[in-house]
């Protein structure tokens, strides 16, 4: 059984909630699913989503991932514009949670990390922790983060993750949950045939042999950086899971500790 103090992460893939191809798509009936079976579950956790056609295609179009360029005609502007997108995304999702008398609390990234050269810094986690001893489900998602150096980059889902991993006092993550929209990763088998990894150890995932990449608009670095983020969250002790959003009910039974068709990251010991 789980002890009060362990919460889920659970990431809601960009590329599953909206059609990453088409601007500011969202694909309703996979968004409310999701959102049925998180409340279905009634499990403690925190709830991160991606940017899919809310956050990537203006990023890209600004450079903003690469940092202030004053030869970027506008470039501040469509930071804040991403940033607004990226907003007016979450906004939906929380009303969706609020009229079903759920109580999400948005906490945007970009308020409360901030970034010098390479470090990302919050002095947050407090109010996170106190939302969650109050029974709020905190969402998060991926923002513009500034720079203490003046600049600016992105801050992905899955780097907000991985600070939560790294920053939690009170709370501790028994499993980070991936959705995406595959069942897991996969590999190309020694017969040169596309199969699922069930199960993988963190210390294997730089040499897998990936098979279909994608080729989506991502300014965060795709499958390759979420597996350089999955190997770091290892490293704290969290299990990883990669599970399909799109198939039926998959939310709810990785919540619960069900089995699934899906790929299971192992820690090394
Ligand atoms: O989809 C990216 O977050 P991700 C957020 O988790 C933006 O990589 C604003 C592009």
């Amino acid at each position: 059984m789980k002890s009060t103090n362990e919460i889920f992460l659970l990431k809601l893939g960009g590329s599953l909630l909206t059609d990453k191809n088409q601007p500011f798509s969202i694909r309703e009936n996979v968004v409310k699913s999701a959102i049925q079976q998180i409340i279905e579950a009634k499990e403690k956790l925190i709830l991160i989503h991606g940017g899919g056609s809310f956050g990537h295609p203006l990023a890209k179009e600004y450079s903003i991932s690469k940092g202030l360029n004053p030869s970027i005609p506008n470039q501040i502007l469509g930071l804040v514009k991403t940033h607004q997108s990226m907003n007016k995304f979450n906004s939906y999702l929380i009303n969706l949670f609020l009229e079903k008398n759920y109580p999400a609390l948005s906490i945007q990234a970009s308020s409360i990390f901030i970034k010098e050269s390479h470090n990302i810094s919050t002095q947050s986690i407090d109010m996170i922790e106190t939302a969650l001893d109050l029974n709020i489900l905190p969402i998060l998602y991926g923002d513009i983060i500034l720079d203490k150096q003046g600049s600016f980059s992105i801050i992905s889902g899955d780097q907000i993750i991985f600070e939560l991993c790294e920053n939690l006092k009170k709370y501790n993550v028994s499993k980070v949950i991936f959705t995406m929209e595959t069942d897991g990763l996969y590999i190309n088998d020694k017969f040169n045939k596309e199969s699922l990894a069930t199960e993988c150890y963190s210390d294997e995932l730089e040499s897998l042999e990936l098979a279909n990449l994608g080729q989506k608009i991502d300014v965060t670095g795709g499958i390759k950086g979420k597996l350089n983020f999955i190997k770091q969250i290892c490293k704290y002790n969290i299990p990883v899971q990669l599970i399909n959003g799109l198939k039926e009910g998959y939310i709810y039974k990785s919540l619960k500790n069900q089995k699934i068709n899906c790929t299971n990251v192992l820690i090394n010991k």
